[in-house]
């Protein structure tokens, strides 16, 4: 993984001296990827997460280099009015990046569009009365730019997405789209009469390698074509994709650079769920993709995002679609979030609701162990660790077993001391923790 920096260094007063910025969200598939840069770079990092006694959600980010002496971490939520103001307090720049990501919300209102809202007015706030930010780096996202009824074949920063669209389809992560769009809207006049420089950055869909321990949010989306999740489909028909490392790259650039102003489009790959789907066939045979998918003509036209905004600045790309899709398989693999391979299970139909279930529960990992610490055990784990288990045997008649970590083993399995009181499944379990140990 290479992640230093090639760009040429922007003159800029946050560069020539050690500045301290907070990061939101920092524990997050791209907030951690961020932070880990930002060390890189001699930055000071204030690390804000909800809830920073999780020792299981945090680690990555305090096993960072450098994170010993130059990284702190706030616990701060968006739901609660001036959570922010301590960590933001004495800083000159904020990325923000926290955002609630429940698309399956049965309150999307009030879980996620408002606290999304809220919660950036709140920054805006803690930054004006801290009175050393000079910057704000806003992580917005596409759907705030090209959600509409009729595609076009390009998008530049000028376009917004159609609300009322938004609302009468309700398509999948609709709540995620308005909340974006009005947080975005609404902070850009609030930093404005608060003299506080906006910037927001449009990414498509990040791909990658990743630190943090969860399945990403995007990764749900851009691996859905070897899932077959395809409530997804719809965002992979004409896609855009971006690596992760250009994506944190960016936000640095964009925070160095003096003449940085308004919104930029940072996306470095226009292509089709087909051309996704042969990428991925070509380089990865051992998975079933899809030849076909229902509703989706073969020769739909890809859909540009332009990113010459940022690109006439001076910023360069430096990861192809291939770079992106090897780095996220390879490191789903490693911490357990994805098979070797799809072919040859059982049957078609198990493999398919295994996968389904695998990304929906990962990200529910954590949740899932705290209700364990609290003595909860209760029936959701009981199905995950169902679900769990088919892969975890395929892998270990694959011989792979032996690659898989301890903090894998504690994610994906119930953990030694639980004890099933019957049943064969006790066995298979007891046999993968040892074998991964
Ligand atoms: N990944 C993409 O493809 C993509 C594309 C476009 C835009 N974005 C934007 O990029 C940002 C980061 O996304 P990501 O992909 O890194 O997602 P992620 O891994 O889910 O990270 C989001 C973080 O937000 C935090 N969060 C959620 N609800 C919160 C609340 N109420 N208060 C405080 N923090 C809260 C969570 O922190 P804790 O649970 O650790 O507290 C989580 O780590 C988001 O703003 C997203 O809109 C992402
Ligand atoms: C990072 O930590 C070192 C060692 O404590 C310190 O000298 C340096 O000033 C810190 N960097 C910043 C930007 O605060
Ligand atoms: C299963 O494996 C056999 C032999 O290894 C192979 O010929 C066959 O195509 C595989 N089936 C699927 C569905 O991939
Ligand atoms: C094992 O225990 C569970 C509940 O603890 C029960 O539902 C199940 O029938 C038992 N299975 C066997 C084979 O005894
Ligand atoms: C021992 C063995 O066959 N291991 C294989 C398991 O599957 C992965 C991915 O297909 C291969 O890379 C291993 O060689």
């Amino acid at each position: 993984m290479e992640t230093t920096a090639t760009q040429p260094p922007p003159p800029s007063s946050a560069a020539a001296v050690p500045a301290t910025v907070c990061v939101t969200g920092a524990a997050g598939f791209i907030g951690s990827w961020l932070v880990m840069k930002l060390l890189q770079r001699g930055y000071n990092v204030r690390a804000t997460v909800r809830d920073p006694g999780n020792l299981k959600k945090i680690k990555h980010l305090t096993q960072l280099p450098k994170a010993d002496t130059n990284l702190t971490l706030w616990k701060a939520d968006l739901m609660e009015e001036a959570s922010f103001d301590e960590a933001i307090e004495g800083c000159q720049g904020v990325f923000h990046l926290a955002t609630p990501m429940e698309f399956d919300s049965k309150d999307p209102e009030n879980e996620v569009i408002k606290p999304t809202i809220e919660g950036m007015m709140s920054i805006i706030r803690s930054c004006a009365k801290a009175k050393t930010v000079e910057k704000v780096i806003f992580t917005t996202s596409a759907g705030t730019l090209n959600v509409e009824e009729h595609q076009k074949p390009f998008y530049d920063e000028t376009s917004w997405s159609d609300l009322d669209f938004i609302y009468s389809k309700k398509m999948t992560g609709w709540m995620y789209f308005v909340s974006k769009y009005l947080a975005e809207k609404q902070a850009v006049e609030a930093a404005k009469l608060n003299n506080i420089e906006f910037i927001s950055i449009i990414p498509p869909v990040v791909v990658g390698p990743f630190i943090n321990p969860a399945f990403p949010p995007s990764l749900v989306t851009a691996l859905s074509p070897i899932t077959g999740n395809e409530a997804h489909y719809t965002i992979m028909k004409q896609g855009q994709f971006v690596h992760l490392d250009d994506i944190c790259e960016a936000h640095i650039f964009l925070f160095e650079h003096p003449k940085a102003d308004g919104r930029y489009i940072c996306s470095s790959h226009d292509a089709t769920i087909y051309d996704i789907a042969r990428l991925i066939r070509d380089k990865w045979p051992e998975y079933n993709v899809p030849m076909e998918f229902k509703g989706i003509d073969k020769d739909i036209p890809v859909v540009r995002f332009s990113s010459k905004k940022l690109t006439s600045m001076g910023f360069k790309f430096k990861y192809s679609l291939e770079d992106m899709y090897r780095g996220a398989i390879e490191t789903c693999r490693e911490k357990g979030l994805l098979p070797y391979s799809t072919h040859n299970q059982s049957n078609g139909e198990k493999k398919e609701s295994t996968l389904q279930s695998l990304e929906k529960h990962s990200d529910d990992q954590e949740k899932v162990l705290e209700k364990r610490v609290n003595g909860r055990l209760d029936k959701q784990f009981e199905e995950q660790k169902k679900e769990l288990l088919p892969i975890r045997e395929e892998k270990h008649t694959n011989g792979s077993l032996e690659k898989c970590s301890d903090d894998q083993a504690k994610v994906l399995l119930p953990l030694p001391e639980e004890k099933q009181t019957n049943g064969s499944l006790e066995k298979h379990v007891m046999i993968n923790i040892k074998t991964c140990e």
